[in-house]
């Protein structure tokens, strides 16, 4: 029995990219009864303070359209600034004190940087989001938290890299948003992309990291997630608009900070369920490209859930692996059946419990312990946590006593009705402005690579023909046969050999290589002329006697 409640947890954070601890039972079981009142009511019920005072510029619309009519803070009211932050406490300060905001980057605070940006003090700002770099071997970085809902005092935690020895106006940044729903984006920090992991406990350089040839942005979503924060149960996210929001909020404050990477290209990237988050994201700045002065190029989403019908025949995959025979299946079907039926009917609740089901069936009659990688019995994800969580990495990253999970099941459960919610149409809007590069580990059972592949030969957009039309090369790095790709019509599709769900963490070499040579707009690999179908059609009517 332990074994199935194991798995059922296991596959409740399951299309996150990321997978949880077997026999964590405790601390899943306290997240998922954690959505709980907010405790000092006065804080939402007064969050309008005071309008604008003389004596300071009060920025307007540093938020997106919604939230104007909220806060409008200034020293001259004798107001702390510290109102907006986790622990206020709403002391009267005196007249004469100095109404600079304080940097609160001790263990006790969290430092929210809206208040300064609202104020014009941006200066300011980023000097009080440098982390100090040596916890972290040197690496030069950024981070705080910027408030995106004001009334839920809901704010949105990043860590932001600038590249290494290169300019940062021209050299292109990427955006990177963890899966989930509810993962933190520190598992791409510290697992996949950044520039250091915990190997035995100790911090080491990661020499595969993406920090080479681009800036990294590393933000943790929906709200609630990581150290992102929100204070009362109504905060958190339950639909896409909602997500989108938050995210542009988040970028439009962070390039009031960092304006120079305005020019440089940006690509927002991600895996897993952020094959939601990064188009969602992508079309808020494409709608609102004459107000937010910033160069988006593309999308880069890795074995991504963008549409249901890329999860409805998850049981396939595992019979074609060879892991699970046809009277299995049969025996499955009932299941299998139900879980469609939702996913017909457009239950996204509904269908999220059966899926959970229906894999936690699966991995129980396989034997395996999770479906990111079916050559893998255990995932070496996560074993930064203690390190992210020590006193002097949380007073250095700026987090204050903020609770940290690796995966919230709050905001996973919260964030089930977008379940069902298809991005496809965004690709196909956002495929006529935008490159995307879709890549795909082979050996993921979560989201195969067939089921992704299908989905994309289905999408519409004015140069689909091409994409389908394209020839696939090998795709060969250090010599080696790396993968395969294809490219039409600004879609760049990759499979990665001997990858499973997190690519970067099972290849880091080769993806880094990837990813960067497909930023810069460099040819992704050797390419072998002969490949094209007609070349194909004659190979095999010259060679087809040898075979029949
Ligand atoms: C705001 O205050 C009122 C009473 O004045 C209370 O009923 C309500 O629950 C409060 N709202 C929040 C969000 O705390
Ligand atoms: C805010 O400040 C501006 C300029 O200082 C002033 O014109 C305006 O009336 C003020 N608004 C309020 C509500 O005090
Ligand atoms: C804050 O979040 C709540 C719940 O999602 C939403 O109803 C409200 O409009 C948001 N407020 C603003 C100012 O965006
Ligand atoms: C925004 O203004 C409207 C109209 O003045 C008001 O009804 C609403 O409560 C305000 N919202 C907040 C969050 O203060
Ligand atoms: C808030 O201030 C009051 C009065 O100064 C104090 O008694 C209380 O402990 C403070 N609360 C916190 C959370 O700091
Ligand atoms: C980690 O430690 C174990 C045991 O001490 C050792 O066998 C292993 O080689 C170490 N791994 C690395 C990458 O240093
Ligand atoms: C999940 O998010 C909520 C809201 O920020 C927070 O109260 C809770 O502690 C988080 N849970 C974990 C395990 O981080
Ligand atoms: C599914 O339902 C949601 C609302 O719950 C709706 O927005 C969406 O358009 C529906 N999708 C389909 C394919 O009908
Ligand atoms: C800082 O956080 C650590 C644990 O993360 C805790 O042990 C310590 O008491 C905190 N310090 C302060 C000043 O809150
Ligand atoms: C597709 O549409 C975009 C935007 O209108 C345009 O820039 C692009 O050239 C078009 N591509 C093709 C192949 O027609
Ligand atoms: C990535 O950066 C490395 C180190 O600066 C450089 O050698 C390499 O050429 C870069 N790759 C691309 C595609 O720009
Ligand atoms: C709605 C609410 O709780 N408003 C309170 C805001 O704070 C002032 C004093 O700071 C109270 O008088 C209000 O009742």
């Amino acid at each position: 029995m332990k074994h199935v409640i194991c798995i059922l947890i296991l596959c409740l954070v399951s299309v996150l990219g990321r997978v949880a601890d077997i026999g964590q039972k405790d601390e899943i079981s306290n997240v998922i009864t954690d959505v709980k009142p907010l405790t000092q009511q006065s804080i939402i019920n007064n969050t309008t303070v005071v309008k604008n005072d003389s004596d300071n510029t009060v920025h307007e619309n540093l938020i997106h359209e919604n939230n104007n009519n909220i806060t409008k803070k200034t020293c001259g009211a004798h107001k702390d600034i510290s109102d907006n932050l986790l622990d206020a406490n709403h002391t009267e300060t005196s007249s004469n004190e100095a109404c600079e905001p304080e940097a609160r980057v001790d263990n006790g605070t969290a430092l929210i940087l809206t208040p300064y940006l609202k104020e014009g003090r941006i200066r300011e700002a980023k000097k009080a989001a440098r982390v100090d770099a040596k916890p972290f071997l040197g690496f030069k970085s950024y981070s705080g938290f910027f408030t995106v809902n004001e009334t839920y005092n809901s704010n949105i935690f990043f860590w932001y890299f600038p590249v290494l020895n290169k300019p940062v106006n021209s050299t292109p940044w990427i955006i990177w948003l963890q899966g989930g729903p509810g993962a933190s984006s520190m598992t791409g920090l510290f697992d996949e992309i950044g520039p250091f992991t915990i190997v035995n406990e100790t911090l080491k350089r990661n020499p595969y990291t993406w920090l080479h040839n681009h800036s990294l942005l590393f933000i943790d979503n929906p709200v609630g997630t990581g150290y992102s924060f929100t204070e009362h149960t109504e905060g958190y996210t339950t639909n896409m608009a909602t997500y989108a929001s938050h995210l542009y909020m988040t970028l439009y404050q962070f390039l009031q900070m960092f304006p120079e990477l305005r020019t440089a290209p940006l690509y927002l990237a991600g895996e897993s369920y952020a094959g939601k988050y990064v188009p969602a994201m992508a079309m808020e700045i494409h709608k609102r490209k004459d107000k937010l002065d910033v160069n988006l190029e593309g999308l880069i989403i890795g074995n991504a859930y963008v549409d249901p019908e890329m999860i409805s025949h998850i049981a396939w995959p595992f019979y074609y692996f060879g892991l699970l025979e046809k009277e299995q299946i049969e025996t499955v079907k009932p299941l299998i059946d139900s879980f469609q039926a939702e996913i017909k009917a457009n239950r996204s609740i509904e269908a999220k419990n059966k899926w959970n089901s229906l894999i936690t069936v699966l991995l129980f009659i396989t034997h395996q312990k999770h479906a990111y990688n079916f050559l893998k019995d255990e995932l070496p994800v996560g074993t930064y946590v203690k390190f992210l969580k020590t006193s002097e990495v949380k007073r250095a990253i700026h987090v204050g006593d903020i609770n940290f999970g690796w995966v919230n099941m709050t905001v996973n459960v919260q964030l089930a009705p977008d379940f069902l919610s298809s991005t496809k149409p965004m690709f196909e809007r956002l495929l006529e402005h935008y490159k995307v590069l879709a890549y795909c580990g082979q050996l993921d059972q979560m989201l195969p690579c067939v089921s992704t592949s299908e989905n994309y030969r289905t999408w519409k957009w004015n140069a689909s023909q091409e994409f389908l039309a394209a020839t696939r090369f090998p795709y060969i790095f250090n010599n080696r046969l790396a993968g395969y790709h294809k490219t039409g019509g600004r879609l760049t599709e990759v499979v990665i050999r001997g990858a499973g769900h997190m690519v970067p963490l099972d290849q880091p070499a080769s993806t880094q290589n990837l990813v960067a040579r497909w930023t810069h707009d460099q040819p992704l690999s050797r390419r072998f002329g002969l490949l094209e179908g007609s070349f194909i059609q004659d190979y095999i009517r010259n060679n087809s006697i040898i075979y029949l």
